[in-house]
């Protein structure tokens, strides 16, 4: 238990990842719902670890072998408030952590609020395709895409202190869509359509990938995120539809037709 505190000031004392027990710097609303959530985690496994091998130390000294039989402990067996003891502190333990589990998965799957910008994501073999749209919003009055590729990343831009509602959809298996500065990711189903919401709230550029082992070219599906302020994000999808990117990609509303003819036949 000792140790568990030590380690405890230790931590707070100093600052950055090593007190986010490894996560990044948190760059949305949402983040700080899941940062506390694992930072709890450990604190939680840490004091249970502390207690066990104190515990294990203090036995293994206190009752080493000085040669002398009789320095054994007593042996007791069939003790029933020790073993109800053992059984409800673990439930207990598993109930206080499950019970900020729920918490924070409702705070950071909250779509009550109206978004101030929708984009939609597909995942597709291996690349990720954005729409923004931006036909209801005056300041931009045109929807628009980017289509990522292999041989170029996709950008995604966003802009800051606004809720941003992300619509997935897969063209093709599984993917995942993880910003690791969000402390969020969600899996991209065939069939499935998802959607969250998120709040980015640093201006800055981050790293985008996906977080579902998809295929051979799995690694290759990243993507930049790019935190910028409203009128630069404004201009961007306005280029973006200059361009020649003008359009939302939408899915088909079945992945039947996206399957190969071969998948769906009998071989
Ligand atoms: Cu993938």
């Amino acid at each position: 238990m000792a140790v568990g505190i030590l380690a405890l000031v230790g931590l707070s004392g100093c600052s950055g990842q090593w007190a986010r027990f490894g996560l990044p710097e948190p760059a949305s609303e949402q983040a700080p719902h899941i940062g506390n959530l694992w930072v709890g985690f450990w604190i939680a496994a840490l004091v249970v670890g502390a207690l066990v091998w104190g515990l294990i130390g203090w036995a293994v000294i206190r009752y080493r072998n000085k040669g002398d039989e009789h320095a054994a402990p007593r042996q007791t067996k069939y003790h029933l408030p020790l073993e109800i003891l053992y059984t409800l502190v673990p439930f207990l333990i598993i109930g206080v952590l499950f019970l900020y589990t729920v918490r924070a998965a409702d705070a950071v799957l909250d779509q009550s609020q109206e978004p101030d910008v929708t984009v939609d994501v597909i995942g597709q073999k291996w690349s990720w395709t954005f729409s923004y749209h931006g036909a209801d919003d005056p300041a931009i009055g045109v929807d628009a895409h980017n289509v990522g590729t292999l041989e170029k990343i996709p950008d995604l831009y966003l802009p800051v202190n606004q809720r941003v509602r992300f619509n997935l959809e897969s063209a093709d298996v599984i993917h995942s869509f993880w910003v690791p500065a969000f402390y969020f990711k969600m899996d991209v189903i065939p069939g499935h359509p998802n959607s969250f919401d998120v709040t980015p709230n640093k201006v800055g550029v981050f790293d985008g990938k996906c977080a579902e082992l998809c295929g051979e070219m799995h690694a290759a599906m990243i993507f930049k995120v790019h935190v910028v302020e409203e009128a630069e994000y404004e201009a961007y999808v306005k280029q973006l539809a200059a361009d020649g990117n003008e359009g939302l990609k939408v899915m088909p509303q079945t992945t039947k037709h996206v399957l190969p003819e071969s998948n769906s036949k009998e071989g």
